[in-house]
């Protein structure tokens, strides 16, 4: 009987303490509770999505509470990317669910942070997209050749500071005059973003939550496949 098929709140127990471990910076505990949450047949996006980046979630709204600081937000970023060390390779492509719709999406020109992309990337694994992940300080002509190469329904730019939010003008803008703009739907992401702003400078949306952003994206797909109006959506 696992945690995952029977008992729901034994699985959101597991999971609970393993969001509790990132916020308390415990990096043998998160390795542990990672294989523990598996052990159970939790499956690994399950456990990234509700487990790990739940805590990172946890430990960005406390740093903007102004309950913890960097140096400690910075260890919980380790701690967390040593519990996704020990998921990953658990991994079965699309964890047997069938595919929603393509994403690419990377950390823009200049933008340095990890942490919120590797949180949002399994989020949106999990929701069921198949998400290319590009890296950071991607440039405006490698957003493009990737839109060329994996041709994908949905562009992710993560931004994570005020002023790499308004370089997404300019990374759309690219897009645009390389004739793909038509092609697919943006959607920034990072803690500075702002939908009305981003869709100012031609993005579609934007979210600065992840979980938040699973419904933007699947609405943004349908509008695509529909076939509807950039605006429309
Ligand atoms: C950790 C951190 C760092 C670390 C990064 C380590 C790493 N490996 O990533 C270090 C120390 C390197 C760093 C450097 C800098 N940082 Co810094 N950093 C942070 C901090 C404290 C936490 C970021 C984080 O990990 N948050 C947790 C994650 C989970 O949250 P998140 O990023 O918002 O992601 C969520 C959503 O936004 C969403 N999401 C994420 N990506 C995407 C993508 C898409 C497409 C979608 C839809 C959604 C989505 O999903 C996530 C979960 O919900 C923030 C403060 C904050 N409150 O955010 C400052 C912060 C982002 N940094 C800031 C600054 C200014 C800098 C520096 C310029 C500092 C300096 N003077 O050197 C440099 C910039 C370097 C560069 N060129 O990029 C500012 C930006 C201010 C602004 N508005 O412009 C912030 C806000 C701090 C502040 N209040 O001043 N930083």
């Amino acid at each position: 009987m696992t945690a995952q098929g029977r008992d729901p709140a034994e699985a959101a127990g597991l999971l609970a303490r393993l969001a509790d471990l990132v916020v308390a910076m415990d990096v043998e505990g998160v390795r542990r509770e990672a294989e523990a949450c598996l052990a159970a047949g939790l499956s690994p996006t399950r456990v990234i999505s509700e487990g790990l980046s739940a805590g990172m979630r946890s430990v960005g709204e406390k740093f903007k509470a102004g309950e913890v600081y960097m140096p400690e937000v910075l260890v919980s970023c380790d701690v967390y990317y040593k519990g996704l060390e020990a998921v990953r390779p658990h991994i079965v492509p699309s964890d047997g669910s069938v595919s929603r719709g393509k994403m690419i999406l990377g950390t823009i020109h200049g933008d340095i942070h990890t942490v919120g992309k590797d949180v949002a990337v399994p989020v949106f694994q999990a929701a069921g997209y198949d998400v290319v992940d590009l890296g950071v300080d991607v440039s405006d002509d490698a957003f493009v050749d990737a839109i060329q190469r994996h041709r994908p329904d949905v562009v992710g730019l993560g931004t994570y500071m005020t002023s790499t939010f308004m370089h997404a003008g300019a990374t759309v803008e690219t897009i645009r005059r390389a004739g793909l703009r038509e092609r697919v739907r943006i959607i920034c992401g990072g803690p500075a973003v702002d939908p009305a702003a981003a869709r100012r400078m031609g993005a579609d949306d934007a979210s600065d939550d992840a979980w938040e952003a699973v419904g933007k994206i699947g609405r943004l797909v349908e509008c695509l496949r529909a076939g509807a109006g950039r605006r429309a959506s």
